[in-house]
């Protein structure tokens, strides 16, 4: 057996409940092959094996009161993967489905992304089994706080830094804010994706969606393409779908569908994104209301987005939500570019389909990095207690992820495997977070 099949096998026989992290770091094993061939010192200093085992984990009871009086009971989760670059750095997510699998293959993720950044973030997730949907203002509050009460002992500005995913945005962050504050007694910058009043920073809503655009951008000019008169299929209709659809449309593109965790909706005559907005941000309502505003739009229940034939597909959901068969549908209806806004939005086999097909793709890590790029300029705006204006934040995230086209471009070039980004990018994202474990010594 060779040293990277047992590095296979050992995460599997270690993780055997934990589908979604297995996949995440199938991935990562797959793209590493070459560099540590290359470069004996990694393996003669086991950082395969310590970068999948993460730095600690914790996992806490939550207790609150609904509005009934009733007490009731959810699980918060923190994973702390890695943090040989910088402070642990990751968002929390709310959301039924929340378990150690989905949380460790985030953070592990996280660890490759934050790195490519070329900011000083390690990685880090958490979140809860908690489900904000149909809760009340005070529900959502009683939730948050509670929640912080365990958590805070194991954050700080220094230590670990979290922010927002699906289910938590700036409203949760602000509450979750407060209690630490209540708790420690400090104003610092312990989490990200806070209102601009007290302390968040300018670009930081639209930055994930911006930063995907700038991306594909990038991604599209290397091989003589533009995003100018493309039709885009965007799926979601969160933070991620609506500032990546907003900067599709400032670019010329013409953005068809989003969709929800009910179903989607097709508008021929391209998204109206104020209606979406209106929904998603301001009155906490289903896609399918989105009809009532535009007679010419069609409301699908359930699955089947990918079916809609398009130029650029941007997957902005939720992990494992783009498979085999929707890759097949997009490759012949003639999609040329996929780039994931959604953290693993698209399995495996969907990526590799979309490889041997030359279909341009770019993996989350690199394309989605926009997010907590600007959430590490929020921090570096905390500690010098100063903020920025939207043009120079904005112009410093386009930098950023101009940086992350280039550095994964070029890992790929160097290892022999040009124009996979997906190799590029775990290889840079690697580099980086190994040799800062080397220069350290053994943790
Ligand atoms: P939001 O909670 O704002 O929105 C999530 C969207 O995805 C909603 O439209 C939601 O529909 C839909 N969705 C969630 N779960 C499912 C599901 N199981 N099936 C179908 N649709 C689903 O989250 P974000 O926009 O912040 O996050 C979207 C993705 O982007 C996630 O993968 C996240 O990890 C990733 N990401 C987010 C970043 C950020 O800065 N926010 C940064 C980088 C990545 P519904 O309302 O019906 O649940
Ligand atoms: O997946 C992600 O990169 C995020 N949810 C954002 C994390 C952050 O710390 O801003």
């Amino acid at each position: 057996m060779t040293y990277m099949e047992e590095q296979q096998n050992n995460l599997i026989q270690s993780n055997a409940n934990e589908p979604e992290f297995i996949q995440a770091a199938t991935e990562v094993l797959q793209s590493l092959e070459p560099v540590i061939q290359k470069h004996s010192k990694y393996r003669e200093s086991a950082i395969l094996e310590r970068l999948i085992e993460p730095d600690r984990q914790i996992k806490f009871r939550v207790t609150w009161t609904d509005d009934k009086g009733n007490i009731r009971i959810n699980r918060g989760y923190r994973v702390q993967f890695n943090h040989a670059i910088g402070p642990y750095k990751g968002g929390l997510r709310f959301h039924p489905t929340v378990n150690f699998s989905i949380v460790k293959f985030l953070g592990f993720e996280q660890i490759f992304k934050n790195s490519l950044t070329g900011l000083p973030i390690g990685g880090g997730k958490g979140g809860s089994d908690f489900d904000p949907k149909g809760k009340s203002e005070r529900e959502i509050m009683n939730f948050c706080q509670s929640f912080m009460t365990e958590l805070y002992r194991h954050i700080g500005a220094n230590t670990d830094v979290p922010a927002g995913d699906i289910g938590v945005g700036s409203r949760e962050i602000g509450y979750l804010f407060g209690q630490y504050k209540r708790l420690c007694n400090q104003h610092t910058g312990v989490l990200t994706g806070k209102n601009l009043s007290y302390g968040g920073s300018l670009v930081r809503k639209e930055s994930t969606g911006y930063g995907v655009l700038y991306f594909l951008d990038a991604m599209l000019k290397a091989s003589g393409k533009s995003i100018e008169g493309k039709t885009f299929v965007i799926s979601g209709s969160g933070n991620v779908a609506i500032y990546a659809c907003q900067k599709a449309q400032e670019m010329g593109g013409k953005v068809v569908t989003m969709s929800d965790s009910s179903g989607w909706i097709y508008d021929p005559d391209g998204i109206e994104l104020e209606v979406i907005k209106e929904l998603k941000e301001v009155t906490q309502r289903r896609i399918a209301d989105y009809k009532a505003y535009r007679p010419n739009a069609v409301y699908h229940e359930g699955t089947g987005i990918w079916n809609t034939p398009c130029d650029i597909a941007l997957p902005c959901a939720t992990q494992n939500e783009l498979l085999l068969s929707d890759a097949k549908e997009l490759v012949k209806n003639g999609v040329i570019a996929v780039s994931e806004g959604a953290n693993m939005p698209c399995n495996l086999d969907a990526v590799h389909y979309f490889q041997s097909n030359k279909v341009l793709f770019s993996p989350g890590k690199a394309s989605n990095a926009g997010g907590v790029a600007v959430s590490a300029l929020e921090m570096a705006q905390n500690s010098i207690r100063y903020s920025w204006s939207f043009e120079k934040t904005d112009r410093k995230l386009n930098q950023i992820m101009k940086d992350i086209f280039e550095k994964v471009s070029n890992a790929a070039e160097e290892y022999g495997l040009p124009g996979n980004y997906v190799a590029g990018a775990n290889i840079a994202g690697f580099i980086k977070v190994a040799d800062a474990m080397l220069a350290q010594g053994l943790f």
